[in-house]
């Protein structure tokens, strides 16, 4: 199976699930600026729609958009699904809210032409992420276990941190947490965002 990503990209939080839910996969790097992979392929190829994350499998079926292959390994791995009879809902009411009201005002934050649609994006993050937070009373979104969702919004948060848009301190130590996991620590590695 292969994992083309783009370092520090949305694609980490993909790399990441696949990582705690003990699937193998090889990694290929994605030039987002000239559509090239790390081996000089033209990724339009693999997808046509030009972005990562995209998941192949070994029978060459492709899989694309975060939530998709969010939700295909969690159903590879139970203990990334939420607790409860609605826990797969749980999972892909917060995985769409975060691609959908988080991830794309991201885009906009960083390519809008207007600075105030920008500051506009920016409001809008860090409205949002707040919901979050303030619902927040355990160490991870559902409570104490790490599930799928937690790794999209420790990416949103980590985007956050860095582009210095003052997430709510809940969510700093919330990432502190999520950083300190083995497996996310792997997928950083691996990505040369970490040691
Ligand atoms: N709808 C997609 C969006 C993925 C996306 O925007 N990926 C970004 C990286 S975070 C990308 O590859 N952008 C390059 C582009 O859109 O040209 C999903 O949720 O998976």
């Amino acid at each position: 199976m292969k994992l083309y990503y783009n370092r520090g990209a949305c694609s980490l939080a993909d790399h990441i699930v696949l990582v705690e839910a003990g699937i193998d996969v090889d990694l290929i790097h994605v030039d987002l600026t000239n559509r090239l992979t790390e081996h000089g392929d033209n990724f339009a190829e693999v997808n046509p729609k030009g972005y990562v994350p995209t998941l192949v499998f070994d029978d060459g079926a492709v899989l694309t958009e975060n939530v998709a292959i969010m939700d295909w390994v969690s159903a590879q791995a139970p203990q990334l699904v939420p607790p409860g009879p609605l826990g797969r809902q749980r999972n892909l009411e917060m995985l769409a809210f975060l691609a959908t009201e988080v991830h794309r005002p991201f885009m906009r934050s960083m390519f809008s032409p207007a600075d105030a649609e920008k500051d506009a994006a920016k409001d809008a993050i860090v409205s949002r992420l707040s919901l979050i937070a303030d619902e927040m009373d355990a160490d991870y979104v559902f409570g104490d276990t790490f599930s799928a969702a937690d790794a999209l919004l420790y990416v949103m948060v980590r985007w956050a941190r860095d582009f210095g848009l003052n997430p709510p301190a809940r969510l700093l130590d919330f990432a502190q947490r999520v950083e300190a996991r083995p497996g996310v620590k792997e997928a950083l590695r691996r990505e040369g965002l970490a040691a």
